[in-house]
Order: structure tokens, then sequence, then C-alpha cells
């Protein structure tokens, strides 16, 4: 009788302990949002705004490999009058970056015909009467659309100065 009426007495003394050690957690957590922040709740917010200053930077970081561009030399260096590299693909939004390397003058213009349905070649090429005639001149274009794009160098599109973009 006596070994029960202790262990009776003891369990329910347990559980009152527990729940009430958990009414005070619920309240402590309750409390925070509005009163003065709690040490360990400041901690946890300032880690959260460590992970997002983390974030933030990782999507800079892909913001910025966008904008580094993808740069394609007009004329090789041992003076091919070609794109260097001819046939490539870019993101959409990615720059495309035309450089003049050697045998200029080159100008960049994309094929009426081979070009994504929708497009406008009057927006995104040089004009055939505009050429880049200095060393490191430069022609920049963003496609948006996805597809295939030709485009081709006017002068030297005889000799084969073509090429051919694939905006993913
Ligand atoms: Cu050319």
């Amino acid at each position: 009788m006596a070994t029960v009426t202790s262990s009776a007495i003891t369990i329910p003394s347990l559980t009152t302990l527990k729940s009430s050690s958990k009414l005070t957690a619920t309240a402590a957590a309750a409390k925070v949002p509005a009163a003065a922040p709690f040490p360990k709740f400041s901690i946890k917010a300032s880690l959260k705004q460590v992970g997002a200053a983390v974030v933030a930077t990782a999507a800079g970081a892909v913001l910025a490999g966008n904008a580094m561009a993808i740069d394609v030399l007009l004329g090789s260096s041992d003076g091919g009058l070609v794109f260097e590299p001819s046939s490539f693909s870019v993101a959409s939004g990615e720059k495309i970056v035309f450089k003049n390397n050697a045998g200029f003058p080159h100008n960049v213009v994309f094929d009426e015909d081979g070009v994504p349905s929708g497009v406008d070649v009057g927006k995104i090429s040089m004009s055939e009467e505009d050429y880049l005639n200095g060393p490191g001149e430069a022609y920049s274009v963003t496609l948006t659309e996805k597809g295939t794009y030709s485009f081709y160098c006017a002068p030297h599109q005889g000799a084969g100065m073509v090429g051919k973009v694939i905006v993913n």
C-alpha cells in the first residue's frame, strides 16, 4: 500500500513539472516577438540574417555570372576571317560581346531568315554599313528569345565569316 501510494504521488508530480516547464517555454516564446529580445532569439535572428546575406550574395554571383557575358572574337589571331567561337550557346539574357581581334573591319548582322520567329533582326544587328574598325572595338547584344540565331559579318560573309548562337 505504501509503495503504491508513493509512486502514485511521484508520477503526477513529474507530469506536473514537465507540463509546467512546457508552459513556461511556450510563454517565453510567445512573449519574444512583442517584448524585448530574449538573448537566444536575437542570436537566432542574426543567424537568419547572415543566412539571408549569404543567399543574397549567391544570387548576386549568379547575376554577375550572367553579366560577365561571353566574348566572341572577330577574326582569329592567325588572321582567319571567322568568328571565334563561330558556334556557341548562351543563356537567355546573357550578354554577347563581339570584339575586334584581327582582320577588321568587321560587323555583326543577324540573318533575317535565321532567327526565332518574332525577333526583329534590326534591333539586334549592327547596320550592314557600320563597321568595327579599330582593335578591341566591340559590339554587344543581349538575346532573350530562345532559339537558334544565325549571324554574319557583312564584309566577310562571302569568305565564310558566319556564326550561330543558340539561346537557351
Ligand atoms: Cu569580318
